[in-house]
């Protein structure tokens, strides 16, 4: 790509000053007048539920309000139909705790490498910017807990529809060559990765996710600085945030300033306790049973998604169709989509999109007509480069993580 990201991009200050902050803190205010007249009922998917639309978070656009302290916003599934890549105002948004950073010193930003390590180092924004190697690679950032409002019986938990997921083009630098700059010393095991954003009570654990020394050293674990071609949203992670390619967002951490290279495993709360998922085929048990072996969320799992047909929808009886959405593999490549229009009793492959990279959505296109009048279901599944099948059955933990179940859409024809 012939992109080049300078620091002058970025050296703009990021103070969103007060009239910033007020939107920010004045979530609960917009809930009133404009929201009522604009709202998305959840119920029409299959989830629960009616929220509003926001336009009020410095540089995002229309966005699903979820949540507003701190802020959890979800991307308009209508913004999946228009494009392989999620344009960055409507990049869905997350965070744990409500001191997230809404503004950013470029000028003093420091990276800390410490730990297990031959020298521990701090770099400037300067120095990953002009020092090292750039890399650039499409990846889908996606939330361990998208689809979870979707999981029967119902989950606590942010109660995502399907909108969740994002896909950008990241450009930034190789975590290997942070890394070999500080040396990591023999017997290291684990990196841990913290940002800007603390607890607000003291004993609260703050956000960190880890990864292994030989993960972290792969070459495609990456510190990313833009974000489709341009700096990263305050919201999203501004100025820094690691891609974990293949890997649930939750490894993705936003405002990224401090690697610690353990020797240990890593015993924080965030990998001992929270995001874990039963051990067992498609993360799935039933409801109440005991003693589940749980691991932490790793990998992400084979997706796709019809975007330009909703639940509900009238198709013209008999004429010819256009069906199309996009898939993702999870970690690996999507080695093909198929598409059916009898509720998945027969499927066809459906004809895939421009290749961005096995960890990129892959737009997908399928004809179909619909001969009866009345209801019927349409489907779409992806499978991936290691033959790995989104599953039939439904998916189901207590967590409500990595539901990736075969979707289904009905419609009328007539
Ligand atoms: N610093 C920091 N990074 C974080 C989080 C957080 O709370 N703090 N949340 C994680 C989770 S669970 C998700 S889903 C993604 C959301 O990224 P986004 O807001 O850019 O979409 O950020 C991840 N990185
Ligand atoms: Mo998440």
């Amino acid at each position: 790509m012939g992109y080049d990201f300078h620091l002058d991009d970025a050296t703009r200050r990021r103070f969103l000053g007060a009239a910033a902050l007020g939107s920010l803190a004045g979530g609960l205010g917009l809930l009133s007048k404009p929201a009522r007249a604009e709202t998305i009922d959840l119920r029409a998917r299959g989830g629960s539920g009616v929220r509003p639309f926001t336009t009020a978070y410095p540089e995002k656009g229309r966005m699903i309000l979820q949540r507003t302290r701190p802020p959890w916003l979800e991307t308009p599934f209508d913004v999946f139909d228009k494009g392989v890549f999620t344009p960055n105002d409507q990049h869905f948004v997350s965070w744990h705790w409500a001191t997230f950073p809404t503004a950013v010193d470029v000028d003093k930003y420091a990276l800390r490498v410490r730990g297990s390590v031959n020298n521990e180092i701090s770099l400037s924004l300067n120095d990953l910017l002009r020092g090292m190697p750039r890399v650039e690679l499409a990846a889908v950032s996606q939330c361990a807990g998208n689809s979870r409002i979707y999981f029967e019986p119902r989950v606590a938990g942010a109660q995502w529809a399907n909108g969740s997921m994002s896909n950008a083009r990241w450009t930034g630098v190789r975590l290997k060559d942070v890394l070999d700059r500080a040396g990591v010393k023999p017997g290291a095991r684990m990196v841990r990765f913290g940002g800007l954003d603390e607890p607000i009570l003291p004993d609260a654990p703050k956000f960190m996710k880890s990864i292994d020394i030989d993960h972290s050293r792969d070459g495609e674990v990456m510190i990313a600085f833009a974000m489709n071609c341009q700096q990263i949203p305050m919201l999203n992670g501004f100025p820094i945030k690691l891609i974990v390619p293949g890997w649930c967002a939750v490894y993705w951490i936003k405002a990224l300033n401090d690697f610690e290279v353990l020797d240990g495993p890593d015993l924080n709360y965030w990998t001992t306790t929270a995001y874990r998922v039963p051990n067992k085929p498609n993360y799935t048990v039933e409801p109440g049973e005991k003693n589940l072996d749980l691991i932490p969320v790793t990998r992400n799992v084979p997706r796709s998604f019809i975007t330009n047909i909703g639940p509900g929808d009238a198709v013209p009886l008999g004429a010819p169709q256009l069906a199309r959405g996009v898939a993702f593999g999870g970690d690996k490549g999507v080695k093909g989509v198929d598409f059916s229009a009898d509720g998945g009793a027969s499927w066809s492959p459906a004809r895939l999109g421009e290749d961005q990279g096995k960890y990129s959505f892959r737009q997908w296109q399928a004809d179909f007509a619909l001969t009866a009048p009345g209801a019927h279901v349409l489907m779409v599944r992806c499978t991936n480069a290691d033959g790995e099948r989104q599953p039939a059955r439904p998916v189901w933990n207590p967590g409500g993580y990595m539901g990736n179940t075969i979707e289904s859409t009905a419609v009328r024809a007539a």
